[in-house]
């Protein structure tokens, strides 16, 4: 079965103001479905890795064969980051509680704290890449960045982080350039008004079982 671009779950005019809706129909439609479309055929001649899901290809990448392993790292670590990411946006952003609230408070100081924190991960990043919010293997909170499109699922030694992901922000150019242009510090301190923390939690839940 083939990887397919999952739909959008609100309309591309959405977000707004926060993200733009030419922003967002660009970035599904074109760039995420771009990342679809070579994954599939980077693994066009390859049956058994067809079968794969995302995940699988991902944790397992130093196994994928050295012809389509950097396809798959920046066209499947695409797919797989813009997936989660579109999950975790939400018109109108939805409010942070329970048990993910008191972990952070209680690793990050504060709220305000963890956003800076996490805006200067992102901020830090040199050229593109990512922001995240993980669960590393002491079941406890770090923020970390990533290069491209590498994730904490590929691992230490191929994305230098590794955990679980529970919230993933885009810091490529092609994620705010048309509304903020080259002010991603902008870009990212909007975004916290979208952030859909419902699906950060139940992430967060499952992770530290
Ligand atoms: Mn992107």
């Amino acid at each position: 079965m083939a990887h397919q671009l999952p739909p959008l779950p609100y309309a591309t005019n959405a977000l707004e103001p926060y993200i733009d809706t030419m922003t967002m129909e660009i970035h599904h439609g074109k760039h995420h479905g771009a990342y679809v479309t070579n994954l599939n055929n980077a693994l066009s001649n390859y049956a058994d890795l067809q079968d794969k899901s995302i995940d699988e290809l991902l944790v397992s990448l130093s196994s994928v064969p050295e012809a389509i392993r950097t396809a798959v790292r920046n066209n499947g670590g695409g797919h797989y980051n813009h997936t989660l990411f579109w999950q975790q946006l939400k018109p109108g952003g939805s409010t942070l509680g329970g048990q993910l609230l008191d972990a952070i408070n209680s690793t990050f100081g504060s709220f305000d704290a963890f956003k800076d924190t996490f805006n200067k991960a992102g901020l830090g990043r040199f050229g593109s890449g990512w922001a995240w919010l993980i669960v590393n293997k002491d079941k406890k909170l770090a923020v970390v960045s990533t290069a491209n499109q590498d994730n904490p699922l590929m691992g230490k030694d191929i994305a230098g982080v590794e955990g679980t992901a529970i919230l993933g922000v885009d810091v490529w150019e092609h994620a705010y350039y048309l509304k903020y242009q080259n002010r991603r510090a902008d870009y990212l301190s909007a975004i916290w008004n979208v952030i859909n923390w419902d699906d950060v939690a139940a992430r967060f839940a499952a992770a530290i079982k």
